[in-house]
């Protein structure tokens, strides 16, 4: 009786959320959401968990699909797809839209975030949410920030524990001016290039090195072409979720809200998962063979004071206002 009672209530409760969903403004759609990490990633597990959301709040009527591993194109490659209006959504790392909004640029800049909960005030707060919105006029609608995570040092050559290790280190960087000249600071040799060749380049050895959160290495198996991994720290690399702006501008309003929500449902799941993902992942690192190198903070204050030439270039180079204004928030925060 009990029992046939529950099933009852229960089957009540879910033609109810069906009918809500079903009364609300939802087209039928197909939307093709695509990132650059496996699958099996915190990118991925993100996703998945967006897409299920996105299923539940369209009743059904979404079928919004996730295209792991670069498979519709590198970060640079869907960002101009989602302008043209042949892709729906990506996640990727803010740094790869320096093309396209260069004050982007500004989360780059080397260890200016201290820890993960001041990233996450400077992105969910004014700062975080004005600089988005200036992706509208160029075709894109930012949804929400992620997290990629603190950036570290792997390389093939030799264990770094000082500035020194690095020289003529060949390191991948991501396709934004800020690493390169930070790179140059610390005396590598920095080779831009797009994350979805990094793997081949690290197993022919065309570069030694590269330069990820952990979550990253351990998820694309990094440490099968890396030995030496070096915890720097060097920039705190935020993800944004992005939809094309043409394909956003037909949406209803209600679609628009489910966006909205699952965007933010999906970054407090993603932030959570990643951070237990990163603690696992040295774990494997380290079972996996990997040589991990802690820096003294003594270390790590002289290469912060080599990045002073990269930070005023990118200043002096028309982003003086941007500098200025996430100093004057982060100095709000740390108050
Ligand atoms: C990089 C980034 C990438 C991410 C990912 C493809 O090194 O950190 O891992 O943008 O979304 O290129």
């Amino acid at each position: 009786m009990n029992r046939i009672f529950k099933s009852i209530v229960i089957g009540l409760a879910v033609a109810g959320s069906m009918a809500a969903a079903q009364a609300a403004d939802f087209k039928p759609r197909i939307v093709r959401f695509g990132y650059g990490l496996a699958e099996d990633s915190n990118q991925g597990r993100a996703v998945k968990y967006f897409t299920d959301e996105m299923t539940k709040l369209s009743g059904g009527k979404w079928k919004v699909k996730g295209f792991a591993g670069a498979s519709l194109g590198s970060d640079p490659q869907m960002q101009n797809a989602l302008i043209g209006g042949a892709q729906e959504i990506m996640v990727g790392s803010t740094a790869t839209l320096v093309g396209i909004v260069s004050d982007f640029g500004v989360y780059d800049l080397p260890f200016i975030f201290a820890n993960e909960k001041e990233a996450d005030t400077v992105l969910d707060g004014p700062f975080g949410q004005n600089l988005m919105t200036k992706l509208q006029d160029k075709g894109m609608v930012g949804l929400t920030y992620w997290e990629n995570g603190f950036r570290n040092l792997t390389n093939s050559k030799r264990p770094v524990a000082k500035m020194e290790d690095m020289a003529g280190i060949k390191l991948r960087v991501m396709q934004n001016p800020v690493y390169i000249d930070m790179f140059k600071g610390f005396g590598a040799n920095p080779v831009p290039l797009a994350f979805s060749e990094l793997f081949a380049a690290l197993e022919t050895g065309a570069v030694d090195g590269q330069e990820n959160p952990v979550t990253t290495i351990e998820s694309s198996k990094f440490y099968e072409v890396q030995k030496y991994l070096s915890m720097t720290r060097h920039v705190y690399s935020p993800w944004i979720v992005t939809v094309s702006k043409k394909w956003y501008d037909g949406l209803s309003a209600d679609e628009k809200k489910a966006l909205q929500q699952a965007a933010i449902a999906s970054r407090d799941f993603e932030r959570k998962d990643s951070r237990a993902a990163s603690t696992k992942a040295m774990e494997v690192l380290k079972q996996k063979g990997m040589q991990i190198t802690t820096l003294s903070d003594a270390e790590l204050t002289r290469m912060r004071g080599t990045t002073t030439a990269a930070v005023d270039k990118f200043a002096a180079d028309g982003h003086a206002q941007v500098v200025k204004d996430l100093q004057a928030e982060l100095a709000k925060i740390r108050k």
